[in-house]
């Protein structure tokens, strides 16, 4: 071989074997180059614990529960398995229009204060944004066609600017008590491939959707500087991985792939979508170097008192592949004030699926977040 050729093949090869620090490497694969340490810190952690870990997380778990609101240290997960979540996912719907109270009741103020909470305490925060429909005023549920009229050159498309500026006022308040900007998963515009929001499969097109994605990328990290977001694309259940690349707005935009799952994980009998979705998932995710994740999940209600152990671990464990997900979330326990609460994911004291909850909780694979193993953030 000439030499020529001999050095170029020498080159690659060491181009090839050569892994960079970690550090540096994310450094250039985050959608933010400019993020912060801690930002940084939390996408390196959660991608080396993952490989051995599943941070379990829940909607709105500090702020109340099944029968109880706004108690000092309390979470229905703290007074059933003795921890708050390692996720806590939070949701900032009306903070387009600067009220001062979510789309569920919580007081951002508040909210605010919780999230810093469970950060100091070693916590993940995820947020979601279920902003109201921005032509006909309804809510985020209300399908009237908006997309294109929000993006550039669009009628409302100022408006949607300023909506963008008090999300990032809100996010520009997420700081702890020694000045660090607290990372946080954003997790806008979620199950786009359904319908049932203004934002959906049937309300825009790909592009649009594409677009609407990226716009709200830019504006928060390019014109607002808000360098403390890891972004997070979380389709709803999906059949193939075109299916759930359909509105994938690109490499660039997103660093966490998720996907938010009830419907397939409420008996054993259907583990095998779920689990096809998952692996799809961490496929994609890992030939991306992304972070896969279940976004949204859970039994509503919780009919099923073994859920938890027969069901949902089951499913999170049931390969090597779909145990590769850093965090699965469930959704909220609304504060039910009847005998009969009807919308809660995880068991509250005294409901038949405790003692369940507890060995899952248990189980050496699922974090808590008093089982962490390090502080995500260094
Ligand atoms: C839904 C329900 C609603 C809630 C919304 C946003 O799944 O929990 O009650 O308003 O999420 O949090």
């Amino acid at each position: 071989m000439k030499p020529f050729f001999a050095g170029l093949l020498y080159i690659s090869f060491i181009t090839l074997s050569c892994q960079p620090d970690v550090d540096s490497t994310t450094t250039s694969m985050l959608v933010d180059e400019n993020a912060t340490a801690e930002t940084r810190a939390l996408f390196n952690n959660l991608n080396q614990m993952r490989l051995e870990y599943i941070l379990f997380g829940a909607q709105d778990a500090l702020a109340y529960g099944v029968h109880w609101k706004r108690e000092p240290g309390r979470s229905d997960a703290m007074d059933v398995a003795g921890s708050h979540p390692a996720v806590y996912g939070w949701e900032i719907g009306h903070i387009e229009h600067g009220n001062e109270v979510n789309l569920d009741g919580v007081r951002f103020s508040e909210m605010i204060g919780w999230i810093k909470e469970g950060y100091e305490r070693g916590g993940v925060i995820t947020i979601s944004w279920h902003a109201d429909n921005p032509v006909s005023g309804g809510s985020a549920w209300d399908t009237t066609p908006a997309v294109s009229s929000i993006l550039p050159g669009g009628k409302h498309h100022s408006m949607f600017n300023e909506w963008l500026d008090r999300v990032g006022e809100f996010l520009r308040q997420l700081q702890s008590d020694n000045g660090e900007m607290i990372p946080v998963i954003f997790r806008p515009w979620h199950e786009m491939n359904g319908s049932w929001f203004w934002w959906g499969r049937e309300l825009c097109s790909p592009e649009e959707f594409h677009r609407l994605y990226r716009y709200t990328v830019k504006y928060l990290r390019d014109h607002l500087e808000i360098n403390h977001l890891l972004y997070a694309y979380s389709p709803d259940r999906f059949s193939d991985e075109e299916d759930y690349l359909e509105r994938y707005p690109g490499d660039k935009y997103v660093d966490i792939l998720g996907y938010d799952d009830y419907g397939s994980l409420i008996c054993a009998e259907r583990r095998d979508v779920f689990v096809r979705q998952l692996e799809t998932v961490v496929r994609i995710a890992e030939e991306r170097n992304k972070i896969p994740a279940l976004t949204e999940s859970g039994f509503n209600a919780l009919p099923d008192s073994t859920w938890y152990t027969q069901v949902y671990l089951p499913g999170l464990l049931a390969t090597d592949v779909t145990r590769r997900i850093a965090y699965a979330q469930v959704w909220r326990n609304a504060n039910a004030k009847t005998d009969h609460p009807n919308h809660f994911y995880v068991p509250y004291k005294g409901h038949p699926a405790a003692s369940d909850f507890i060995q899952f909780r248990n189980h050496p694979v699922i974090l808590f977040e008093d089982d962490l193993p390090l502080r995500l953030y260094d």
